[in-house]
């Protein structure tokens, strides 16, 4: 303590600095080679690459530990508002390479380990990823998180520790098989154990109602079953700062009472049994991405870790406060989309039931402290439970949202009087259909109406948001609804997954681009330099390069890739408003072409698709099993194997994007107009040079805007022209009168590509023709298409091409995350950076 004092004192010596803090090459090695002795108990003879792994994950963790502990002390101190992002989703993927970055300590850690004989790289590869998410909305998250602590904003990302994440995905004759995700078997050195942290969760029972002495009448839940909620946290570094932040994940636990009761009733079995049910609360992740399942063991995993997360940031505001008065100005809490939308009713339970504040007061704190992200407009997506189901889980937040509702209708009936149709159309439930739909809870219209701000995660998402999907509530309340345009990490998804082009960067521009993504334009005037262009060729080509081993890893060789083909990349759950189909009808086309006219010159491209399909999503799978059995046809072609190549890589997962950005030269977003909110794939494939071939859906409206129409290859209908088409949309016609079309569909419908089992695929058909093809494929086929030959034809002039691949880096600033951070910071959250400073705080 007192060498530490007397650094303090002559805080510029920052060598001094790393050297005591053990921010140096020799220091980590030191730390390496104790853990592999101390904490893993481990010798050169007995050494596996998982003890190298896990050496170097807490050699690296160590040195995170003393900015954590200094940061959760510098937000008390300064009193900080605090910001809390409540998700069911952290897609986080792996730590350590993150962690090194943000720590500035890649060299220092590479010179170490090679002293040893070993390659960070490859130590690297044995981390697996935390895949506690399904998609876009998990990885945003994940995302959020690494902009919060760079911002050095006080934020916590709350959520649940899944003991099995999303499937791993196997293909098996060409089928997704899906394999449990057991991440934790091999211990997780990131997660910190708070057993102390640990907090009862409610579940049935019943309400009774008494006086509280002040004639009014008291609510008290009670004859519940719990659970108890246990934290563990994970640090989060920020970059540049020495702010560390935390994720809080909670794990279900039995409760002791629980155990009693059933012990002392003799059965001892039973008791076990019990024990292990009330622990399956955090089991598994539902692998459904834009879709609600409505089970009830979904609503107690969202209202699980709704009630632990409230109980502990109450806990915390208690620490400092006496009363309620100031909450809203001390704590901010982001609802990402309606998951954790119970946490509304949950806030107002605690205010009422066991804080005894009155209705009115406990509502305007309510709202003052929620804000709501909605990040779909599909039907099929919208949460909605029942409320036979809420009132057995949650018999008193039904109550409340029952009450909820009167005070809100009352309201929209005195300023919109004799209008039943409104009201039934904004109303928190939704009346039943016999026979057609049960008496439901509307999550989406309980978040609007308990939150004071609601963003949408794309301009054109969020004026759907206000035109359509929430018309009603944006005119009642226009002053809600904002824009919150997605953005990325680049720390990630550039500095980490592509070092080489991170150089090349920094070599031209500098680094300030890790922290401020507008520094990129600096790049435009390169995009005309012969040499930087060559330099950036080359760069591009090696990240193909590693993608083509990557398919050999799991080919073994068998699949032989052009290195100079075009990289043709649709990375993204399977789903029919994504259009994988679109892109494989392409695939066929230009197979089709070949085979009829043998000597034709085309472009060589590699298509790649990779993605994941919701284990009950039929036509999904279907999706896949097409994809493989063309992929199959066309890569044993003699004729057009040269030049078409299709590949489905397995098992698409956060490590997996990291080696295909760098290698992608074409990105693939042809989503429905309308249907694809933002998307953030978009993003990273921009930022590491890849051009778009896209609808203008989502964010890809926003990048076209700022890359320029000549540097993104647009198609297709727009919103209101599909709105138009809609109601006299007729697939049959496309079907007729375009002959390419016409001749792919008899080729699936004829088993061309499934000769065993010729009827496999007529179920796609179906959607598409008699379906009425509700996501426009076959409308956009031609047009589709059409872009494609304008994509090869720019291709073929490998300097106009990189051109315009320097160009989508240098204008990708706005995409980055930080930027959409600060807008939440600024506009929703209203919290203000609390940088930790290390050298000169007291010890
Ligand atoms: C997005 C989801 C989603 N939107 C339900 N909605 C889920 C809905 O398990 N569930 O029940 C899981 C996920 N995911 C995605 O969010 C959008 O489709 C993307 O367009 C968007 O970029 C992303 C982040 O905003
Ligand atoms: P939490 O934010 O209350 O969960 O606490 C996290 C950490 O913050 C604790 O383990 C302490 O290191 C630190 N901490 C907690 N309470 C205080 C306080 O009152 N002043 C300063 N630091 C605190």
């Amino acid at each position: 303590s007192e060498v530490k004092t007397s650094l303090s004192e002559s805080a510029a010596n920052l060598s001094a600095y790393e050297s005591y803090h053990g921010l140096t090459a020799e220091a980590i090695q030191r730390s390496f080679l104790d853990h592999l002795e101390f904490t893993l108990a481990k010798d050169r003879f007995t050494v596996t690459h998982l003890d190298q792994y896990l050496a170097l994950a807490y050699a690296v963790r160590d040195r995170l530990i003393e900015r954590w502990l200094r940061t959760q002390d510098t937000y008390y101190r300064a009193d900080a508002k605090r910001v809390y992002y409540l998700s069911m989703e952290f897609l986080m993927g792996r730590t350590l390479g993150n962690a090194i970055v943000n720590l500035n300590l890649k060299e220092e850690c590479r010179r170490a380990l090679l002293d040893l004989g070993y390659r960070l790289e490859d130590i690297q590869e044995t981390e697996p990823d935390a895949g506690l998410g399904n998609g876009g909305l998990g990885r945003l998250a994940a995302c959020f998180l690494d902009s919060m602590a760079t911002l050095a904003l006080p934020g916590y990302g709350y959520g649940i520790r899944y003991e099995y994440g999303i499937f791993n995905q196997e293909i098996k004759d060409g089928e997704q098989v899906e394999q449990p995700d057991n991440w934790l078997r091999y211990g997780n050195p990131w997660e910190i154990a708070r057993p102390e942290v640990l907090y009862p969760v409610h579940y049935y029972g019943e309400v009774v109602q008494f006086p509280n002495g002040n004639g009014k009448i008291a609510h008290k839940w009670i004859k519940t079953e719990t659970v108890l909620a246990m934290a563990y946290d994970t640090p989060i570094p920020g970059y540049g700062v020495q702010n560390v932040n935390t994720l809080r994940l909670w794990s279900s636990k039995a409760s002791r009472e629980f155990d009693f009761h059933h012990f002392n009733e003799g059965d001892y079995i039973s008791a076990v049994r019990s024990k292990t049910e009330s622990e399956t609360i955090s089991k598994v992740l539902y692998p459904n991405d834009n879709r609600h399942s409505g089970k009830e063991l979904r609503l107690k995993q969202e209202y699980f870790f709704v009630a632990a997360t409230l109980q502990d940031i109450i806990r915390r505001y208690k620490k400092t406060r006496k009363t309620f008065d100031e909450f809203p100005d001390k704590v901010a809490i982001q609802l990402n989309d309606t998951h954790p939308a119970i946490a509304i009713a949950e806030l107002m339970r605690i205010f009422l039931d066991e804080e005894n504040i009155p209705w009115e007061k406990a509502w305007e704190l309510t709202q003052a402290t929620i804000a709501y992200t909605n990040h779909t407009v599909l039907p099929e997506a919208l949460e909605k439970w029942t409320v036979e189901l809420l009132g057995k889980v949650l018999p008193r937040h039904l109550e409340i949202i029952y009450d909820i509702n009167y005070h809100f209708l009352r309201d929209v009936r005195v300023r919109y009087p004799n209008n039943e149709e409104l009201v039934q159309r904004v109303s928190l439930v939704e009346e039943p259909v016999p026979g057609i739909r049960p008496k439901s809870i509307r999550m989406a219209n309980l978040a609007i109406v308990g939150s004071h701000r609601v963003n949408g995660v794309a301009a054109l998402h969020t004026e759907i948001l206000k035109r359509d999907l929430f018309r009603d509530f944006a005119l009642m309340f226009p002053e809600k609804f904002e824009n919150k345009t997605n953005g990325i990490t680049q720390r990630r998804w550039l500095a980490c997954c592509n070092p080489q082009l991170a150089s090349l960067i920094t070599e031209a521009i500098g680094d300030k681009w890790m922290t401020d993504l507008y520094e990129m334009e600096k790049l435009i005037p390169f995009a005309d330099d012969p040499g930087f262009r060559q330099a950036w060729q080359k760069v591009k080509q090696d990240g193909k390069d590693i993608l083509i081993e990557v398919v050999n890893q799991t080919w073994k060789h068998k699949l032989r890739i052009d290195k100079q083909s075009l990289f043709d990349c649709q990375v993204k759950r399977i789903h029919e408003y994504k259009r994988q189909l679109l892109n494989l009808f392409h695939a066929i086309t230009l197979y089709n072409r070949l085979r009829h006219q043998p000597n034709l010159d085309i472009v060589p491209r590699t298509i790649f698709f990779s993605g994941k399909a919701a284990p009950g999503y039929r036509l999904a799978k279907l999706i896949i099993r097409l994809i493989n059995a063309v992929a199959d046809i066309i890569n044993h072609d003699v004729v057009t194997r040269d030049r078409l190549r299709v590949v489905f890589l397995p098992n698409y997962r956060v490590s997996l994007a990291e080696k295909i950005m760098p290698g992608a030269e074409l990105s693939e977003q042809i989503s429905t107009a309308g249907m694809e909110a933002s998307g953030t794939g978009n993003m990273k494939f921009a930022l590491n040079g890849a051009l778009t071939i896209g609808t203008l859906d989502g964010a890809n409206i926003e990048i076209a805007e700022e890359v320029g129409r000549d540097n993104i290859f647009i198609f297709g209908l727009t919103v209101e022209e599909i709105a138009k088409l809609k109601p006299h949309y007729s697939p049959w016609d496309y079907f007729h009168s375009d002959p390419e079309l016409n001749e792919i569909l008899n080729m699936i419908g004829a088993g061309y590509f499934s000769p065993l089992d010729k009827e496999l695929f007529h179920p796609i058909l179906f959607s598409l023709l008699e379906g009425g093809d509700q996501y426009f494929v076959l409308a956009d086929y031609r047009a589709y298409v059409e872009c494609q030959e304008r994509v090869a034809q720019a291709y073929l002039d490998q300097d106009q091409w990189t051109r315009k691949s320097i160009l989508n880096t240098a204008k990708m600033g706005k995409f980055s995350s930080d930027r959409t951070i600060q807008e939440y910071a600024q506009s929703i959250w209203r919290v203000s950076p609390v940088p930790v400073n290390m050298v000169t705080c007291e010890v």
